[in-house]
């Protein structure tokens, strides 16, 4: 099958590392890029040899002749892109998070499966290294049933240099980072039943909120997800790894700093290291994260290729879209959501 045609809407921070993603990943070709500042959209073409630049995604859409849209802009706009791609036929990958609202991302995954076309989420966090073998380790069953996991992904990292805009959502560390750790949760130890959820906002000069802790039930499991970008100080500040403790009847599994699975069991400590691999045109502070769209994006492009299901199809990331919400709602409320 020869390469699909796509064409990229986005040119910001994330627009760079997944064009680098596709070229690592083949099978895909980038026809056509639009950006609302047509500067921006140029420099990454001149960069990736894409060959038409648009400011307007209209213009683009009625010209190019394309197999899917990949939808790489903030938040706000993802639901414009998506009902437009889907007014045209075409199959649409969006970044996460989805949309800012439940209805929304429900009114996007209507719009697609109104159009009959598919929509499929870059949620590329599941597909790092080191979870992807944690994730294994459960499955081989040595720690047997799982009743307890711990989720932590908590930095003192500077995150608003590189994207500034995060500084603005009214709704920050659960939908730009709760989004993955949340999917995270649901991949490792199935869907849950019920959350509670509490928010703090620590620094002065932002809108949402930038820490969270969430506690899921999920059947025969309790999951605690806790999140902070606080811009403190810790001693081992490891951004952007996510720890992972996970207790089983017979044992437990760890994801550890440095990217060390240890598995603990009646035998002893076996710990072994997965790291990412490393690519060049991934930005160093963010390894682990980068190298992850690589697979993540094979896996979307299998999918459109009708090869293998996606793991993040729409449909799919609404649950943790759901989750997402539920968790604010928890909040502000100051009790547990029932989620069935
Ligand atoms: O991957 C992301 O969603 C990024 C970050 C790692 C900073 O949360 O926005």
């Amino acid at each position: 099958m020869s390469n699909l045609r796509f064409a990229a809407f986005g040119a910001g921070f994330w627009a760079r590392f997944q064009l680098a993603g596709w070229r690592e990943a083949g099978g895909a070709d980038c026809v056509a890029i639009y950006n609302r500042t047509r500067s921006k959209a140029e420099s990454l073409a001149r960069e990736f040899s894409i060959p038409a630049v648009y400011d307007n995604a209209e213009e683009l859409l009625d010209r190019e002749r394309l197999d899917f849209v990949d939808v790489i802009t903030d938040v706000d706009t993802h639901a414009r892109f998506v009902h437009l791609a889907a007014a045209h036929k075409l199959p649409v990958i969006c970044q996460k998070p989805l949309a800012p609202s439940l209805a929304e991302a429900e009114g996007m995954l209507r719009a697609c499966r109104e159009s009959g076309v598919p929509l499929l989420v870059n949620e590329n966090w599941r597909w790092q290294t080191p979870i992807r073998e944690l994730k294994r380790a459960l499955e081989a069953g040595v720690i047997g049933r799982p009743f307890r996991a711990r989720i932590d992904m908590i930095s003192g990292f500077p995150v608003f240099r590189n994207q500034p805009f995060l500084r603005e959502l009214k709704q920050f560390i659960l939908t730009d980072l709760g989004s993955h750790t949340l999917d995270v949760a649901r991949f490792l130890m199935g869907e849950p039943d019920r959350l509670y959820c509490q928010t703090h906002r620590v620094h002065s000069g932002i809108q949402g909120e930038d820490v969270a802790t969430i506690m899921l039930s999920v059947p025969g499991a309790t999951v605690l997800v806790e999140m902070a970008y606080a811009e403190n100080y810790l001693e081992r500040d490891r951004f952007p790894e996510t720890f992972i403790f996970v207790e089983g009847d017979r044992g437990s599994a760890e994801l550890a700093p440095d990217f060390w699975i240890r598995v603990t069991t009646r035998e002893g400590t076996h710990a072994r290291r997965c790291p990412p691999p490393r690519y060049p045109w991934a930005d160093p502070a963010y390894d682990v994260v980068h190298s992850s769209i690589v697979p993540c994006q094979a896996n979307l492009l299998a999918a459109l290729k009708g090869e293998q299901a996606a793991e993040t199809s729409g449909e799919d990331n609404l649950k943790t879209v759901r989750l997402v919400f539920s968790s604010y709602e928890s909040a502000a409320a100051g009790r547990a959501v029932d989620l069935r």
